[in-house]
């Protein structure tokens, strides 16, 4: 897969492109990433990337013309690449898109700065607008790079041992059970036992039933749109189970306020 990032300040991403799972899978070959200066694409001796907006007002609106070239150029070599421009406006990014473009061929990413760019390159010129976030930042370069590593991480091969892609947050519409390494106890506190045994099946079933807590717990919102496996509905029944034994425990012992029969 390719990954091209149009910017002026290229030299924010290269540092990104030399470390970690994104720099072994360009070492892999399994990606090429490259970051191209917009100035280079100007035609003025200033090499100027933005002008005064139309219409007044306050800041600077990046020029159509260094974009459309700086496309077209990287287009020449990777023609079937898809362009993404980082902005507020974009779709909100999450785990769906990044498995959507860790599909593609490959994505070149528009970079704004300033106010953002002129309106004629994200009509004729973009494939998809992204947003990290309901936030503005003074660049899209973060947002690319964050675009990116979710990407990268999601194209086979490039995790290696260390992790798989599809047992995460996300991957299941569940945020992650909790994990645990070396030592068994710190600073007083115990692995949970389970984690020890070695009995797969049983630290299956506590790992889901830690992501259906968390979830439940953190981000009630992903619950509501998922369809439950039988499996989580035997343990959210369990739950109900318990909560109404507590309930039930409340208002024998005379706490009037629960006696409501809520
Ligand atoms: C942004 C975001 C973002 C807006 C003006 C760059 C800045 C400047 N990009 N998700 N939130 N971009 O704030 O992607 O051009």
């Amino acid at each position: 897969m390719k990954f091209a990032v149009l910017t002026i300040f290229p030299e924010m991403c290269r540092p990104f492109f030399e470390h970690g799972i994104v720099r072994r899978a360009i070492e892999s070959g399994k990606i090429s990433a490259s970051a191209a200066d917009l100035r280079d694409f100007t035609s003025d001796r200033h090499k100027t990337t933005d002008d005064r907006p139309y219409g007044g007002g306050c800041g600077m609106v990046m020029k159509p013309e260094p974009l459309a070239a700086a496309i077209r150029s990287t287009k020449a070599s990777a023609p079937e690449s898809r362009v993404v421009l980082m902005s507020p406006q974009g779709r909100r990014f999450n785990q769906a898109i990044a498995q959507e473009f860790a599909s593609l061929p490959g994505l070149i990413f528009i970079c704004g700065r300033y106010e953002g760019v002129d309106e004629r390159i994200c009509q004729n010129f973009v494939d998809y607008e992204v947003s990290i976030g309901d936030y503005v930042m003074t660049g899209g370069e973060l947002a690319a790079m964050v675009v990116m590593d979710a990407v990268v991480r999601l194209i086979p091969g490039t995790l290696g041992g260390e992790a798989s892609a599809e047992r995460e947050s996300f991957s299941n519409d569940l945020l992650e059970h909790g994990h645990y390494t070396r030592p068994p106890v710190f600073e007083g506190e115990a692995v949970p036992e389970v984690l020890l045994s070695g009995h797969h099946a049983e630290i299956e079933s506590w790992r889901l039933e830690t992501s259906l807590i968390h979830t439940a717990l953190k981000r009630k919102d992903l619950l509501q749109n998922r369809c439950l496996s039988s499996k989580e509905v035997e343990i959210l029944k369990r739950w109900r189970r318990e909560i109404d034994t507590l309930i039930h425990g409340q208002s024998v012992c005379g706490a009037g306020s629960l006696s409501g029969g809520q």
